[in-house]
C-alpha cells in the first residue's frame, strides 16, 4: 500500500537552479570581489556535482580560478554562505515559484492522509524558505520529515538522505514513492530501494532514467496535461493520487 510521498526539493518541487541558485552563487562571488560567472550552460556542466559548497569546490579545483589549494575549503565555506543569504532573499521576492502540479498534488496526497516527506541535497534553510513562500499558509506542517544537507553529507547519488528519510518515516522504501528530476536524485532514491516518479526540467531532460516508473515532463494541470517521456504511461496527463497508486501497484 502507498502511505508516503518522498519529494526532491531542486528541480522536482520547483525550477530552482538555472534563475534560483546560480543566479545567487553569481551573487556571492561578485560580493567576494571575484570575477568568476557561471552562465547558464557552464552551471548545467557544473549540475553534475551535487552540493553548492562541494560545486563550488570543484570549480576552484578542476582550474576554475587560482585560489591556492589551501584556502579553497574556506573559501567555499564563505561563498556557499553567502550564496545561501542571496538564495534566500530570491525566495522571500517570489522570484521561485512551484512547478505545474506540485501545490495540487501535495494538498490532495495531505488529505487522503498520504505521509508527505522531503529528500534533497541542497540547505534546510532553503526548504523552509520555499515551502514558507510558495504553499498555502500552514502547509508547511503538510511534510512530516524534511531530510537536506545537515542531514546526509554524502550528497545525492549516493542514498544516504534518503535512507535518513526513509528511518525518520519508520516506512518501508516498498510502501513510498521518490519524486525526482535528475539523474543523480533517482541513482540516489532507487539505491534506497524506492520506486521513482521523474519529472523533468530544461537541465535534466536529456540524462538517462534507468529503472524510473515513469518519466514525464511535469506533473501536469487538467489545463496543461503532462507528457510521458518514457516508462508507465498515464490515463489523463495530470498525476493525482490515482495515478500514483495504479504506478505504484504496477510492479
Ligand atoms: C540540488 C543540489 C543543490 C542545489 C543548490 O539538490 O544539488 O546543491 O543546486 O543548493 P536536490 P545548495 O535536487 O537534491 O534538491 O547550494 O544549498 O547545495
Ligand atoms: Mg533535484
Amino acid at each position: 500500500m502507498l502511505r508516503a510521498l518522498i519529494f526532491d526539493v531542486d528541480g522536482t518541487l520547483a525550477d530552482t537552479e538555472r534563475d534560483g541558485h546560480r543566479v545567487a552563487f553569481n551573487r556571492a562571488f561578485a560580493d567576494a570581489g571575484l570575477d568568476w560567472h557561471w552562465d547558464v550552460r557552464r552551471y548545467g556542466e557544473l549540475l553534475g556535482v551535487t552540493g553548492g559548497r562541494e560545486r563550488i569546490q570543484h570549480f576552484m579545483e578542476s582550474g576554475g580560478s587560482s585560489i591556492p589549494a589551501p584556502e579553497r575549503d574556506a573559501l567555499a565555506r564563505t561563498l556557499h554562505a553567502r550564496k545561501t543569504g542571496h538564495y534566500l532573499s530570491m525566495v522571500d521576492e517570489g522570484t521561485v515559484q512551484l512547478r505545474p502540479g506540485v501545490a495540487r498534488l501535495l494538498s490532495e496526497a495531505y488529505a487522503a492522509g498520504l505521509t508527505l516527506a522531503i529528500a534533497t541535497t541542497t540547505s534546510r534553510a532553503n526548504i523552509d524558505a520555499l515551502l514558507a513562500h510558495a504553499l498555502p499558509p500552514g502547509a508547511m506542517d503538510w511534510v512530516r520529515v524534511i531530510g537536506a544537507a545537515e542531514d546526509a553529507p554524502r550528497k545525492k547519488p549516493d542514498p544516504q538522505v534518503y535512507e535518513f528519510v526513509l528511518e525518520k518515516l519508520q516506512l518501508a522504501p516498498r510502501e513510498c514513492l521518490a519524486i525526482e528530476d535528475s539523474a543523480a536524485g533517482l541513482q540516489a532514491a532507487t539505491a534506497a530501494g524506492l520506486r521513482t516518479v521523474v519529472t523533468v526540467n530544461d537541465y535534466t531532460r536529456d540524462q538517462d532514467f534507468p529503472g524510473a516508473l515513469t518519466v514525464l515532463s511535469d506533473l501536469g494541470e487538467v489545463d496543461a496535461p503532462a507528457r510521458v517521456l518514457a516508462g508507465a504511461g498515464m490515463r489523463d496527463g495530470v498525476v493525482d493520487l490515482a495515478q500514483l497508486n495504479a504506478w505504484h501497484a504496477w510492479r
